[in-house]
């Protein structure tokens, strides 16, 4: 599946509208880990490996350039399985996965606890997230099949937000937020690779 967002930060009024009529699903603690080389290779290409509480997932961005940068809504394929993840970044099983990963130069560079308050509303999902570092933002996502019109799941997310009241002011991604607060080098090489918009200081 596609997972198709946009992240808002939004105060207590368009935090109640978003809530009024949406179906409570749970709350979560997700203790993420995110791994790259030390050259960046991965999130410089919008490719984010993580382990989600333990488990290894990988999140391929397939967004045109220009869509961080108006603050669109993004793109990303969740790879999860091992097998497929070892696949997309070329590495042959020798050991364990944590070991063959070590090995070919990939190590964790941040770790943060998102404690997610998850809601149903149609099909639209909204995530409140808040991070351990002192961080709130709102996720709104539609998951779509693979081959699906992602231009048309985009503009739903963004009707959606509109009929909200959400502001449609680009937002700076938990990620981002973590770089530029602990490691301003690897926030600037994302601004170079494009990943990131450039001025999101
Ligand atoms: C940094 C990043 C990605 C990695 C995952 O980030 P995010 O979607 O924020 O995590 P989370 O916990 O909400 O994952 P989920 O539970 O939804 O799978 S994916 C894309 N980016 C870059 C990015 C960006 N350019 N702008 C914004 C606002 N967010 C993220």
């Amino acid at each position: 599946m596609i997972e198709v967002e946009k992240q808002f930060v939004v105060g207590e009024v368009a935090r109640e509208r978003l809530i009024s009529g949406a179906k409570f699903v749970g709350e979560v603690k997700n203790y993420d880990i995110y791994w790259d080389t030390a050259d960046y290779l991965l999130t410089t290409n919008d490719t984010w490996l993580r382990q989600r509480n333990g488990r290894f997932e990988l999140k391929v961005g397939i967004n045109e350039e220009h869509a961080q940068h108006e603050g669109e809504t993004l793109c990303y394929e969740e790879v999860e399985d091992e097998g497929a993840i070892r696949e997309q970044l070329g590495l042959t099983k020798k050991k364990s996965f944590k070991a063959d990963l070590a090995e070919a130069g990939y190590a964790p560079y941040g770790s943060w606890v998102v404690t997610r308050t998850k809601y149903k509303k149609g099909d639209f999902t909204v995530d409140f997230d808040s991070v351990d570092f002192g961080y709130e933002v709102v996720e709104i996502e539609l998951l779509v099949a693979e081959g699906s019109d992602l231009t048309i799941a985009s503009q739903r997310i963004v009707s959606f937000a509109h009929d909200h009241g959400l502001p449609m002011k680009p937002v700076r991604g938990k990620n981002s937020t973590y770089l530029l607060r602990n490691n301003k080098r690897h926030f600037d090489a994302l601004v170079a690779a494009g990943v990131l918009p450039a001025g999101e200081e």
